[in-house]
């Protein structure tokens, strides 16, 4: 599993000003901190960077190439700033993202065709957000088509089904685990990602890293390629490296109908059956979901 670290991000507190003050030592600070973490990529994430997207993120990759080779994401809506940091980009780049909205699809495709870029496909219709399973599936399908159309092959495009907060909506929540269960059949040749901590927004800090772990071993179980994620959870790198087996295992039971008998379980794999429980949607979300 690739994984990619989200922290060298404008919404960040510390980061967002360093950002704005050309400030190099904390972006590559953080940088160094991801790859020490055990990511394969860096997410460069400047937000919507209206003014100046291009000049800032310039700067932003070759800040953090003056102390890594590592491949980067570029995540930026504007495509002008995309361009100006796939130009100095040393490595093959991954652009983060193109949605299916048609301004995006004419303004990304040919710059992962130009510059010979990977491309994050961003299930994000011209409705917004998909409503289930089957619409995740029309948009990739529509996706991978206009892609094509422009020369750009399957195997270059990392689909994102979109992982959205439990806190928010569990239907969601398991439309995209289902949807990866068809990805392959819908796209084949693809690969996938997903913004993993997504589906720990709004939940409280010291809980997210249980939602986030467990949502990536059940989307493990189709396959998922890769996943932008806190490079700063030690158990999360070792779930994606395959280093704990017999959790992967449990859950993976858990989800084909399994319900072990908890008093036989250790407490960390009794927090992994009641997390992976919630989200199934098999017992009901709140934030004290582990006490119950
Ligand atoms: N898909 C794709 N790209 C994405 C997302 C996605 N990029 C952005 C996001 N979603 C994934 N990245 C993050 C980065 C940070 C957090 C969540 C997702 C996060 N940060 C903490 C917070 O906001 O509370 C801490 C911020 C801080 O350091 O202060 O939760 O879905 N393709």
């Amino acid at each position: 599993m690739i994984l990619i670290g989200e922290s060298v991000n404008i919404m960040s507190k510390t980061l967002g000003s360093a950002m704005k003050e050309r400030n190099p030592g904390p972006i590559q600070e953080m940088a160094k901190a991801e790859i020490e973490g055990g990511v394969d990529y860096l997410d460069i994430n400047i937000g919507p960077a209206r003014r100046g997207g291009d000049e800032l993120m310039e700067w932003m990759v070759n800040t953090v190439q003056e102390v890594t080779d590592m491949p980067l994401s570029l995540d930026t809506t504007n495509s002008v700033a995309m361009e100006a940091g796939l130009k100095v980009c040393k490595s093959r780049a991954l652009i983060n993202s193109i949605s299916l909205q048609p301004d995006r699809l004419e303004q990304g495709l040919p710059l992962a065709k130009n510059y010979e870029t990977d491309m994050i496909g961003l299930l994000w219709g011209v409705d917004g957000m998909p409503r289930d399973a089957n619409e995740r599936c029309m948009l990739a399908v529509d996706l991978v088509y206009q892609a094509g159309e422009m020369g750009i092959p399957p195997e270059n495009i990392w689909i994102d089904p979109i992982a959205s907060p439990i806190s928010v909506e569990i239907n969601q929540v398991k439309s995209c685990v289902e949807f990866m269960s068809m990805l392959a059949d819908v796209a084949p040749g693809c690969k996938s990602t997903v913004g993993l901590s997504n589906i720990s927004n709004g939940a409280p800090t010291h809980l997210r890293p249980y939602l986030n772990r467990t949502y990536l071993i059940m989307l493990m179980r189709y396959g998922l390629h890769s996943a932008i994620v806190d490079a700063f959870d030690p158990e999360l790198v070792k779930l994606a490296k395959s280093e704990m087996p017999e959790i992967v295992d449990l859950v993976h039971r858990v989800m084909d109908g399994e319900k072990p008998d908890l008093s036989s379980l250790s407490q960390k794999e009794t927090e992994y059956v009641k997390t992976v429980r919630v989200l199934t949607g098999e017992s009901l979300y709140s934030h004290s979901w582990l006490e119950i």
